[in-house]
């Protein structure tokens, strides 16, 4: 038997239907107390932002990992999804978990190791796994490092297009496209067009320096279904900026 789409995933699917794509906020608990995470998540759900996602490459971990959920989950209503970068990065007052592999990292830690780990405390937490594939394009940040990642080049759209399609074969349900927190330029809207035009019903995140509604929304004009933004959001708190203009009618 296959997976079946737990109550998160299906609410993201839910969003991309009915707005045309949607809209996930991500805190880093390494980068404000638990108590500021819990008012900037409650900005982005008045902002009109789908899901939180908690999650860092370095210290989103231990009691800071968990009362930043715990703060989270008091202030706002909206799922609670983990992003983590090990086994370390799993806690289980989430509500649901991007059970991910970063497919162009070298190191088979990111690969299949701390899903192997984490796997046991998934289902022991009763967190729902997204299967989800994470392929990291230039510049990468720091989890382009930290992920020991083979960068796809930014002209190189083929080369997403050939792991996001071999993410498709794998089963995977969704397809991260990241350029790094904070990156100087998004992913190039040509290489989401790309990646969007064979993934077909798989859902595709876009993150990684998006820090306008203008730039999001090219995104979603160019294939994306959900888009992330944490740094955008940390700096202004401004999410309605950032989801007023994902709608059905900028889809190709
Ligand atoms: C990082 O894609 C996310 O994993 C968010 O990036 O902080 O640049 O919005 P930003």
């Amino acid at each position: 038997m296959t997976l079946k789409r737990g109550k998160v995933e299906l609410l993201l699917a839910g969003a991309v239907a009915d707005r045309g794509a949607g809209h996930l906020t991500l805190i880093d608990p390494d980068s404000q107390s638990p108590a500021q995470a819990g008012s900037m998540a409650q900005a982005a759900a008045r902002g009109g932002t789908d899901a939180i996602m908690v999650g860092g490459s370095v210290g989103a971990a231990g009691l800071l990992l968990h009362e930043t959920v715990r703060e989270i989950k008091e202030k706002t209503d909206l799922p609670v999804i983990l992003f983590p970068s090990s086994v370390a990065g799993l806690c289980e007052n989430a509500d649901a978990v991007f059970f991910m592999s970063l497919l162009n990292s070298r190191t088979p830690a990111y690969i299949v190791e701390n899903q192997a780990l984490g796997a046991p405390l998934v289902f022991r937490y009763g967190l729902e796994p997204i299967p989800m594939a994470y392929i990291i394009i230039e510049p990468g940040g720091t989890v382009g490092f930290v992920g020991d990642a083979r960068l796809i080049p930014r002209r190189k759209p083929e080369l997403a297009a050939a792991y996001a399609l071999s993410a498709k074969y794998m089963g995977m349900r969704l397809v991260y496209l990241e350029a790094g927190s904070g990156a100087d330029s998004p992913v190039p809207v040509g290489m989401v067009a790309m990646v969007k035009k064979l993934l077909g019903d798989v859902m595709l995140i876009v993150g990684g320096g998006i820090r306008s509604g203008e730039t999001a929304a090219e995104m979603v004009a160019a294939g994306a279904d959900l888009i992330v933004t944490g740094t955008g959001v940390e700096k202004s708190q401004d999410v309605a900026s950032f989801v007023s203009g994902l709608t059905k009618s900028i889809r190709r």
